[in-house]
């Protein structure tokens, strides 16, 4: 998993986070939100960013975060990064064949199968009010807002001398998540919709299970694990394949391209292997996969850094387990023209709106449009190979991604102020290093 493992104490630090003062020069005017005060969450975290956007919940998709902008201490505009992301499909099939549910498009993250928030599910958070998507007009508090500490966030000891000898300066801080999190129950499981705005920048989308194992007693030992006394109950090993859909609109301008960076051996230097990085841009829709160094990043072709360089966004992918059982499974990341027909990456519904032939990802991408407005589908997978702690209630697993901010802002966004000089401007290296 590349998303940070975050430390378990956060209980009674967001109320006094989320209270926190606006550091100066992160108020600057923020666009007008498009949604109302209660579907909106702008929340600074300690070290002076602050996250701004729209939420609600869709019936299928749970929840969406829409309009989502950014603004730090050192860089106080607002600038918009999503349009929107959410969860695109959820396929949990039984490694047997006799058993499987598509629990996006079957049954739903929203309505009746979205929790109310109890007991410790917001803990030192702050529980939302709103609608669960089924247009059942009741509130309820479904959505939890806290901030999370993330751990160190930099360390730099700098080292100088002047006339009265060494001097050392250190730099460090301790980062934060804003974090947005919605539980599902599914029959057994127990789905949490999570999604972490880290102070730096980064985004991650992640889905936890917890709940119960769903029971199932036609495993054997190729396709189950004995839980329980001895080997009389074999639990069915089974995958969470999970989709989100990502709408990038950097700095609110839209119309990114799609790049991919591959790094290759290239003969030998004077020392060791030489290798090259590659940029491929990716201008038609497609379905792609990960080889070794390979990554994708969406970028904007109008809006640059104060340095002058394009803004943009990397996917970072961790730990994933590719379900080979559905063609459309395979492809690790799919991008695609935007196109409000494609809602789900498999399991869309026929619309008499909409082409019949719009059911999976792969459906979007076979005519290979041209993209002006892509959208990226992400996919990441779990095989869930049962284990007798998995009872009960099962400690929650975890899969998702990051999305990276590359060249977004000049700098570091947590850059202290001893350290603003030192943009393109590399220290001397300290004396008594390596030679
Ligand atoms: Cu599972």
């Amino acid at each position: 998993m590349t998303y940070r493992k975050i430390a378990a104490a956060t209980a009674l630090l967001t109320a006094a986070l989320l209270g926190a003062a606006v550091p100066s020069g992160a108020q600057a005017a923020a666009p007008a939100p498009s949604c109302s005060s209660s579907a909106t969450v702008k929340e600074t975290l300690p070290n002076g960013t602050t996250w701004q956007l729209c939420w609600r919940i869709h019936d299928k998709a749970g929840l969406i975060l829409e309009k989502v902008f950014v603004s730090t201490k050192r860089n106080p505009q607002p600038v918009q990064v999503l349009d929107s992301i959410r969860l695109a499909q959820l396929h949990v099939p039984y490694d047997t064949g006799d058993m499987e549910f598509d629990d996006l498009t079957d049954l739903g993250m929203g309505g009746s199968y979205l929790e109310t928030l109890a007991g410790e599910d917001c803990k030192g958070g702050s529980a939302r009010l709103g609608s669960d998507g089924s247009g059942e007009p009741k509130q309820r508090e479904v959505l939890c807002v806290s901030a999370e500490p993330s751990g160190l966030a930099y360390r730099g000891r700098e080292e100088t001398w002047d006339d009265n000898g060494e001097k050392s300066v250190l730099s460090s801080d301790q980062g934060h998540d804003l974090v947005l999190r919605t539980i599902s129950k599914l029959s057994w499981y127990e789905y949490v919709t999570e999604y972490r705005l880290h102070d730096d920048g980064q985004i991650s989308a992640r889905l936890g299970a917890t709940g119960d194992l769903a029971p199932d007693t036609e495993a054997d030992a190729a396709r189950g694990w004995p839980i329980g006394k001895d080997a009389n109950y074999y639990s069915t090993m089974h995958y969470h394949n999970a989709f989100w859909r990502v709408d990038f609109n950097i700095a609110g301008k839209g119309g990114e391209r799609v790049d991919q960076y591959d790094t290759t051996l290239d003969g030998r230097g004077e020392v060791t292997a030489k290798l090259k990085t590659a940029r491929t841009t990716i201008a038609k829709e497609g379905t792609f996969s990960k080889v070794n160094q390979r990554w994708w990043r969406v970028t904007s072709q109008s809006s640059r850094n104060t340095d002058g360089h394009l803004r943009s966004y990397e996917l970072v992918t961790g730990g994933d387990d590719r379900y080979e059982g559905h063609p459309e499974t395979k492809p690790d990341v799919t991008f695609s023209q935007k196109n409000p027909c494609e809602k789900y990456a498999s399991g869309n519904a026929s619309d008499p709106e909409c082409p019949p032939d719009r059911r999976t990802v792969l459906d979007f991408v076979k005519d290979k449009e041209k993209m002006t407005d892509p959208v990226m589908w992400v996919r990441v997978g779990f095989h869930h190979v049962p284990r007798d702690e998995d009872q009960s209630p099962m400690p929650m697993h975890w899969q998702g991604f990051d999305l990276v901010p590359r060249d977004f802002t000049a700098m570091n966004q947590l850059t202290p102020d001893e350290r603003t000089g030192q943009n393109g401007n590399p220290q001397p290296e300290p004396s008594g290093a390596r030679d």
